[in-house]
């Protein structure tokens, strides 16, 4: 970080403004040149400065100086708005360069600004949330983690747990002493307590992630079920073939739809059929298991009024063993009720829609937003563990905890060094998450991601 860098922190083409910004230590250096400074002006005052390229006149910008350490990176930085043609920014970052600049990487000023000690990870990465959010839910969550949020109750966990593991530690150091000064019982209680923390934690993450990035709903069921026509009604748009032959749907259609506020990327599945006739239907079906794995949520569609048979048995089975182990939730979706729904569908539950009328609609899509559990409120607790590195942290936290939790529960026990080396890990992993300690690989992939004089 001893060397001084520039980029344009505007996106591509023309507009009113355009700002460029320089960071690092030879900032005043470059302004000298750049803006024929003699001395540096006041900080974080505007000025109106004539930008040069040599003896060329370029622009006539707004510039503000900042001060070490009071600016966004935490070095001296220099930010110049200028008029907004692409050309002219060009030229003064060129400008910039020549005066012993160089170029940023993307996300290389949020990176020197973690580095500085102004942020931290988590915040990071909601600066990066921030600039790409592009619904009013999404930016709220961002600016709750720019503002600390999730590393606040990341610290929170973190300071339970190394109480605990201090107090576990005390007793094995001095196991003499008579009464523990944990005793087994207040030990499990703590663990309990903590692993409670971890998972409200990580369903608010999930719940955030739904609001920022949108919920994947897969439609699964026998064919001729109905599928494709709840596809389409859901959309409010003729999208899939509908067909009264069973295996009309060979391919997993997407389409993104809005569900009472909430993004959803639907997929058509095709029908699960053992004896599917081509491989195309066959190539389709896969298709189909593979959205069902990596649905957030999924609808079975039943024909209500036709009796139970194989293939939905089939089809049940196939979308249980997507969904079982990840805890997905499934919504029984009890199809054609304009024809009637069959007692025997009733007793076994699910929700009578017809995809030909619409009616039981509007309740699906309030079905869906609640086993979601996105339905209004959710809001407010929902945390964004913006990135999948985050969330893998947090998981991995997760299950130590719970590893030391199910020990000390199965064994009646307190705390012994398995207890505590579980715990440690967990301690870890969630200092990860705000990224003390971080390895530059981490670093490198986080800010990556950002966009060039960000
Ligand atoms: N009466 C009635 N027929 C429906 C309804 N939904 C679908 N169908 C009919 O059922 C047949 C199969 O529909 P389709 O959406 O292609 O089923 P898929 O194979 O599961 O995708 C078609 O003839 C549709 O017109 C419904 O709600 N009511
Ligand atoms: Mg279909």
């Amino acid at each position: 970080m001893n060397d001084t860098i520039a980029a344009i922190a505007t996106p591509e083409g023309s507009g009113a403004i355009g700002v460029v910004r320089v960071s690092g230590p030879q900032t005043t250096a470059v302004a000298r040149r750049l803006l024929s400074w003699r001395e540096p002006p006041e900080p974080r005052r505007t000025f109106l400065a004539r930008v040069h390229d040599g003896a060329e006149l370029l622009d006539e910008a707004v510039a503000v100086f900042f001060k070490a350490p009071h600016s966004y990176t935490g070095e001296d930085t220099v930010e110049l708005s200028c008029h907004g043609s692409s050309y002219i920014l060009r030229r003064v970052l060129e400008a910039a360069i020549k005066a012993g600049a160089r170029q940023a990487a993307p996300g290389e000023f949020t990176q020197r600004a973690f580095l500085n000690g102004r942020l931290d990870l988590a915040q990071a990465e909601g600066v990066l949330a921030l600039v790409s959010s592009r619904t009013s839910r999404a930016h709220r969550l961002a600016m709750a983690q720019l503002s600390g949020g999730l590393s606040r109750k990341v610290a929170r966990l973190k300071e339970s747990l190394l109480d605990l593991i201090a107090l576990g530690e005390a007793d094995l150091d001095h196991p003499d002493e008579g009464i523990p000064v944990l005793p087994p019982r207040e030990a499990r209680n703590r663990l309990e307590e903590i692993e409670a923390g971890m998972a409200a934690l990580l369903d608010g993450c999930r719940r955030g992630r739904l609001l920022r990035e949108g919920a994947r709903i897969a439609i699964g069921g026998r064919p001729n079920a109905g599928k494709s026509s709840l596809f389409n009604a859901l959309l409010g748009a003729d999208r899939a073939i509908v067909c009264a032959d069973p295996g009309t749907t060979r391919d997993a259609l997407e389409e993104a739809s809005d569900i009472d506020g909430l993004l959803c990327v639907l997929t058509d599945t095709a029908g699960l059929r053992p004896d599917a006739s081509s491989r195309a239907e066959r190539a389709g079906i896969e298709r189909g298991e593979t959205a069902l794995k990596a649905a957030d949520l999924v609808l079975f569609v039943i024909d209500g009024s036709a009796p139970p048979c194989a293939e939905d048995e089939m089809a049940r089975g196939a979308i249980e063993t997507a969904t079982r182990a990840r805890g997905v939730p499934v919504l029984r979706v009890l199809n054609k009720s304009d024809v009637g729904t069959l007692e025997a569908w009733k007793a076994a539950g699910g929700l009578p829609v017809s995809a030909k009328t619409g009616s039981g609609l509007p309740a699906l899509r309030s079905a869906v937003l609640s086993a979601l559990s996105v339905d209004s409120g959710g809001d407010a607790e929902a945390e964004v563990a913006t990135s999948m590195r985050q969330m893998e942290h947090l998981q991995a936290a997760r299950s130590e905890i719970k590893a030391a939790s199910a020990l000390a529960a199965l064994e009646g026990s307190g705390l012994d060094e398995r207890h505590i080396t579980h715990l440690r890990s967990a301690f870890e992993r969630l200092g990860l998450v705000v990224g003390a300690a971080s390895p530059d690989e981490i670093l490198d992939a986080v800010f990556s991601r950002f966009c060039v004089g960000k």
